[in-house]
């Protein structure tokens, strides 16, 4: 049994996403970031950073929703992170490249668009705007090239790359960058989204 201590932001959904793919038994537990709840004395006692996600499993706690990801598909046995060591590479290459490159560029988006004016921390930063559109659209050219002959990033199966990076890329809705001129991409979006695991891992956020 996990438990899971997020917010309804892409950190916390790309580990719900994996709880959800793997089957694993978990409680999802809201920690309101609104409030500042994620730096009280109580939730320094799950993790120093004061940051979510954070997952418990058998008393023990870990931060980082790439380490989250690896750990609950290594400790259920899953094949959404292959134990051959080249295809696991390949996995986690994607999940650098999505942390480093293009999810960074789209959190720079949802920060400045979608955050910033729903907790009143003032004005986006304009010229960071402009650097993350140039950017993010690049680099989806660049996917959506490879995404034309495999239907997902590595090994052509699911992994855990696929929920990690839709995470970031979903966020696409909430900051008006459409996706339409991206086919291989708006098609493996699509092909993430229809999974029942998207579904109840979303019904697990407060309305
Ligand atoms: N690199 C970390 C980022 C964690 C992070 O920045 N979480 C945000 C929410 S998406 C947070 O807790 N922000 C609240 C704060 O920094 O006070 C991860 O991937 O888990």
């Amino acid at each position: 049994m996990f438990n899971l201590y997020g917010f309804f932001t892409q950190n916390t959904l790309k580990t719900l996403y994996v709880l959800e793919e793997v089957g694993a038994d978990f409680e999802f537990h809201f920690v309101n970031l609104g409030t500042g709840e994620q730096k009280s004395a109580e939730f320094a006692k799950k993790t120093p950073m004061g940051k979510v996600p954070v997952l418990e499993h058998n008393g023990e706690h870990l931060f980082e929703s790439g380490a989250i990801c690896r750990y609950v598909a290594n400790v259920t046995d899953s094949p959404l992170y292959p134990a051959d060591k080249m295809q696991r590479a390949r996995v986690d290459q994607w999940m650098d490249y999505f942390t480093c490159h293009l999810g960074h560029w789209f959190n720079k988006l949802y920060f400045e668009l979608a955050i910033k004016p729903k907790f009143n921390l003032g004005e986006p930063d304009e010229k960071g705007v402009a650097e993350a559109n140039k950017f993010a659209t690049e680099q989806l050219d660049t996917l959506d090239a490879i995404l034309e002959s495999s239907d997902w990033l590595a090994n052509d199966a699911l992994s855990i790359a696929d929920l990690f990076a839709f995470a970031y890329i979903e966020q696409h809705r909430d900051v008006d960058f459409s996706i339409d001129d991206y086919a291989n991409v708006k098609a493996w979006v699509e092909r993430i989204e229809s999974r029942d695991s998207i579904a109840k891992a979303r019904s697990k956020l407060p309305k």
